[in-house]
């Protein structure tokens, strides 16, 4: 078995889809979770001084999107066809458009623009964009895409704690049903849920 090291903070984010992909592939893992003040002695040692980065037998592997493409290609994930393949990509770039427009808000350090943003966004981006993403899940049958399980729904999963606090939505799911189907399509493997039941508990 090739030794498996996950370097990220003590967080879901961006990192909880890689921890869940590795869970589905039934390797183990160790899950070092930096904390916030030690991550200055760890950050020049990552490819690109940031994290989640994934190590296999020395290798390190960094950007969580490619690794969990990668993760994905090596675990019956990926799309059957190139076209499939497309769609995942290209759905899980507009997942990460969301969540980007929301911790551009969720980061912003002036108060007052911060408040102007977040109005903006509420009013003139969320809405238009989480009914795209619900209906680009119900069109796949509660799958990011597809229409079956691959490693977007993994990253969909893994990163929603994150998106709901970017967002200040804590009640999405029951505002759009279909995204908690898939998180539950995610969840319904024995082994993702043995780690989601013993997991730390972090908010996000
Ligand atoms: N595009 C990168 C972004 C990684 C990223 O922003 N990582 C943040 C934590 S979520 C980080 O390492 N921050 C610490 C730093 O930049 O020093 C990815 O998807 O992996």
């Amino acid at each position: 078995m090739p030794k498996t090291v996950l370097y990220y903070f003590p967080a879901k984010a961006l990192g909880e889809a890689i921890r869940l992909l590795l869970a589905y592939s039934g390797q183990e893992f160790e899950d070092h979770r930096i904390k916030f003040e030690d991550w200055g002695s760890f950050k020049s040692l990552m490819p690109f001084g940031q994290m989640p980065v994934l190590e296999i037998d020395g290798k390190k592997y960094a950007q969580s999107t490619a690794i969990a493409r990668y993760l994905g290609q090596k675990n019956g994930l990926a799309g059957d066809n190139l076209e499939e393949s497309f769609e995942i990509d290209q759905n899980i770039e507009f997942l990460i458009d969301i969540r980007d427009e929301a911790a551009e808000v969720h980061y912003e350090k002036d108060v007052k623009l911060k408040a102007t943003k977040y109005e903006d966004n509420l009013k003139n981006k969320y809405p238009a964009m989480l009914k795209k993403l619900d209906e680009i899940i119900k069109q796949n049958k509660g799958h990011i895409a597809a229409g079956k399980l691959t490693w977007g729904d993994f990253v969909f999963a893994g990163s929603f704690d994150y998106m709901k606090v970017m967002l200040r939505m804590p009640d999405l799911e029951k505002k759009y049903p279909s995204f908690k189907q898939v998180i539950d399509a995610v969840y319904a493997d024995e082994k993702v849920r043995t780690y989601g039941e013993k997991c730390p508990k972090t908010e996000f």
